[in-house]
């Protein structure tokens, strides 16, 4: 079996969206929640239809919403022509059955559209193990015949045809087997990039990191004149690309784009990409970048504390960078911080600097002068 079999296809397919408000949550987070979940989907290839809020003093134990909510969402969705119905907070898996028998469309919670999106964008063999199989691993439980419906576009899982628990058992089985085999595969690349990385130790490793799209390829980009992908969309980037930098001063350090961050990032997700994220961790210096023009730019930047902290990142390896200043006016954003536009390349040198100075002197490389700079030297005696 190759990995297609498994896989879903959001492309082209429209949605409803549906956030739960437990009071006394304010309205204004649950739509900013929802904007990213539908910006999440919009990445992924999907269009949401319609949004629902539904108000609750706590989440229904058996359907999240509540059964006659859930029954309207339904009707709804099909007026609308709708292929599935997106639910931003995480559901167990005898929610979703529960709510997909009920609404009678596939429903994914933020965990399985977010899982999807990384599907559609891992490129190198590494990324695309750690998704497979941390999609499958979400999946497994919560496998029902309406995944079957996404999973017809993609020549997905249940194409042997038949319907009800016995066609769902055989779904299962081949999961299970897939993921012992992808759990092997994974074990053997993380031993590689092992080696790998410890014959790079002796040059200063400066890693990017921050939420998806502040603009860390494009930093990246400027920093080491290369030419990352960048896309005004969540998680353009799923690999980890390394490659040297200049500093100033003829000091040059190993700069990591990576996988940004989200919030809710599913458990699962994170497990996998463990590797990756350990290598962002492992940084001798951590660029925890911020888009100051984002509205929510300051949870972004909690969320990503929060990442970093788990990670095991101490604060002092940590340095703020404020992205995207040339969005604002000037006079709006003024503070000590490190403020830059990856874009413009405006405060890029003094970037360069902060770096520099954080250097530990054993490291400074001794160059040898230039011809040009020889040739002065010479000329000076
Ligand atoms: N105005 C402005 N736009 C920027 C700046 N830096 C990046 N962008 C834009 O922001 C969008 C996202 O940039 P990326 O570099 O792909 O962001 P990223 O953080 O790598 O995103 P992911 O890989 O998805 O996590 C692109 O449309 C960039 O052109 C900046 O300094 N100013
Ligand atoms: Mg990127």
């Amino acid at each position: 079996m190759h990995s297609d079999e498994t896989n879903l296809s959001l492309i082209d397919t429209r949605a409803v969206a549906v956030a739960l408000r437990v009071q006394p949550q304010p309205v204004y987070e649950v739509e900013e929640h929802l904007d990213e979940l539908e910006e999440l989907a919009r990445s992924a290839g999907c269009r949401v239809e319609a949004r629902v809020v539904q108000s609750r003093s706590a989440p229904h134990a058996r359907s999240f919403i509540g059964g006659g909510k859930a029954e309207s969402i339904g009707e709804q969705a099909r007026e609308l022509g709708c292929d599935l119905v997106l639910f931003d907070d995480d559901l167990s898996p005898s929610q979703v059955k529960n709510l997909e028998k009920i609404i009678g469309l596939p429903v994914l919670d933020r965990s399985a559209l977010i899982l999807q999106l990384f599907r559609q964008r891992a490129k190198t063999r590494e990324a695309r193990t750690q998704v497979e199989l941390a999609q499958l691993q979400y999946m497994l439980p919560r496998l029902t015949r309406y995944w079957r419906h996404l999973g017809r576009q993609a020549g997905g899982i249940g194409q042997r045809g038949g319907e009800g628990e016995k066609q769902l058992e055989m779904d299962r089985r081949m999961l299970r087997r897939r993921i012992g085999r992808l759990e092997r595969d994974l074990e053997t690349i993380a031993r590689t990039r092992t080696t790998q990385r410890s014959g790079r130790r002796n040059a200063f490793q400066v890693s990017l990191a921050g939420y998806t799209n502040v603009g860390k390829s494009t930093l990246f980009n400027r920093l080491t004149r290369s030419d990352a992908f960048v896309q005004n969309q969540l998680f353009a980037t799923l690999d980890s690309k390394l490659r040297r930098g200049s500093v100033g001063e003829g000091q040059t350090v190993v700069f990591a784009d990576t996988v940004g961050f989200v919030r809710k990032l599913p458990h699962h997700l994170v497990a996998s990409f463990r590797s990756t994220l350990e290598e962002v961790a492992a940084a001798d210096l951590v660029l925890h970048v911020l888009d100051v023009s984002h509205p929510t730019w300051e949870e972004q930047q909690r969320v990503g504390a929060e990442i970093l902290a788990d990670l095991g990142v101490e604060a002092d390896r940590i340095l703020t960078v404020f992205n995207k200043v040339d969005r604002l006016d000037s006079q709006a954003f003024e503070g000590p911080e490190v403020r830059v536009s990856a874009t413009t390349g405006l405060g890029i040198d003094s970037l360069r600097e902060e770096i520099r100075r954080r250097i530990p002197t054993r490291l400074v490389t001794v160059t040898a002068p230039s011809e040009f700079e020889a040739a002065a030297l010479r000329d000076d005696r």
